[in-house]
């Protein structure tokens, strides 16, 4: 096995990697070296099409399901054997850069190409998934495409979803599954899948998006979980009323009211272990002139915490404590994603960990602050990710970056530890 796994990683090529990760980001390229490649969008289909031709170059069948989760298969030499999967996102931030998911992707294909070129056949079929609106930038929340394959929440949860110019999640998959009509579909779901079965693992390369592995000097992060996040939607509602005119004291003012519901979150989230993360990302006001007291004034809550109990209590804090804190204003809150804290199974946290200290690279134990799909797999089958280092930890934000060499190490990793189980 052991040489086996060296001739594998011994034919990642690196340079083939960042080749493709740097003509996929050409895709959707903004300034500072970013990318914005929403989902479902036809800079998404460009994306994926591309990567579908070198699929196909390794001997690799493509197939895409009804949540548009995009799947490249290497048979096994038993193909009724539930398949070993990989894989990440294909879609960016609005304002993202060029490593976010699409590394996980296009690292997951190098190591299936990599087998290819070692002329390995692995026991397991391997399966690399690119799933669908894990951003949850253009259509919220994120993480539809696994959350739909893992039965953590109906496909239909999201088809009311609007993105900003007003088009429905239904109707933008509806279209994509149409200009992908030409590709063979699979049923969605690990269950009645093509093995009808669930997958034997999942392993998922990404980015850190934070500053612990290049402090540490390590080119490799294996990952223990991933912590809990929930999303909260709030609209504010008051009256629309003239700047000049309305007296502040018969005034129904949304944006005073959010100002208020946000100082009473601030307080209720103030963690002194800086541990919690409580984030304000999207504001949106009505009808947003600045001679018009506002009418209406919505914003986006991003809660995030490793320990369930926590999550949970001031989660469910955020309703009573915007209500409370409101003067004149009615409010509604919507939760609009829910993942609790997920901890990956210590098989595969031992496989990545053997795979580093096989391959001679630095590594190191680490939580994610990032959630990933990887967190929906959890209960579906024994689930782990590889993280590689990002400069400064810099992430969803053009200037992110990681070096040739650290993602070529973390896709050395990834072909062995894929090697590892699906033998
Ligand atoms: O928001 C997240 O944690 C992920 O990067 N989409
Ligand atoms: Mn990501
Ligand atoms: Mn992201």
């Amino acid at each position: 096995m052991g040489e086996m796994a060296d001739k594998a990683a011994g034919a990642v090529s690196g340079a083939r990697q960042w080749r493709r990760l740097m003509r996929l980001a050409e895709l959707g390229a903004i300034p500072g070296d970013g990318v914005n490649r929403a989902c479902l969008t036809d800079l998404d289909r460009q994306a994926r099409r591309l990567l579908a031709g070198w699929a196909t170059e390794a001997g690799v069948s493509v197939s895409v399901d009804e949540a548009a989760n995009l799947w490249l298969r290497r048979p096994g030499q038993d193909e009724a054997a539930a398949p070993v999967l990989t894989g990440s996102h294909m879609d960016s931030q609005p304002n993202g850069g060029r490593f976010d998911g699409i590394y996980g992707v296009v690292a997951g294909l190098e190591a299936l190409a990599a087998l290819h070129d070692a002329g390995i056949v692995t026991h397991r079929p391997i399966e690399v998934v690119a799933w669908t609106n894990e951003e949850g930038g253009r259509f919220a929340p994120g993480c539809m495409g696994s959350m739909a394959w893992s039965g953590h929440s109906p496909l239909t949860t999201w088809s009311e979803v609007r993105d900003a110019e007003g088009i429905r999640f239904a109707d933008a998959l509806a279209e994509h599954l149409r200009a992908e009509a030409t590709l063979p579909r699979r049923p969605l779901g690990p269950i009645g899948g093509p093995m009808g079965s669930p997958p034997h693992a999942y392993v998922e390369a990404h980015i850190e998006q934070g500053p612990l592995l290049e402090a540490a000097g390590r080119p490799i992060g294996v990952v223990t979980g991933i912590q809990g996040s929930r999303w909260f939607s709030v609209t504010i509602t008051g009256d629309t009323a003239h700047a000049g005119t309305a007296p502040l004291a018969l005034r129904r003012d949304a944006v005073q009211d959010m100002l208020r519901a946000i100082t009473a979150l601030n307080a209720l989230t103030a963690d002194p272990d800086d541990v919690l993360r409580f984030t304000v990302g999207r504001v949106t006001v009505a009808p947003n002139t600045s001679n018009t007291v506002a009418g209406q004034a919505s914003f986006s809550i991003d809660l995030r915490h490793p320990d369930r109990a926590v999550l949970l209590a001031i989660g469910d804090a955020i309703a009573p404590t915007i209500r409370a804190a409101l003067r004149t204003c009615d409010a509604t809150v919507q939760e609009t994603f829910h993942a609790l804290p997920a901890v990956f199974d210590a098989r595969v946290v031992a496989a990545v960990e053997r795979a580093a200290a096989a391959d001679g690279q630095g590594h190191m134990r680490l939580a994610s602050g990032a959630f990933h799909d990887a967190q929906f797999l959890v209960p579906v089958c024994p689930t782990g990710m590889i993280f590689v280092p990002c400069r400064h930890g810099i992430s969803h934000n053009p200037a992110e970056y990681a070096t040739p060499e650290h993602l070529e190490a973390g896709t050395r990793v990834l072909a062995r530890t894929l090697l590892d189980l699906a033998a």
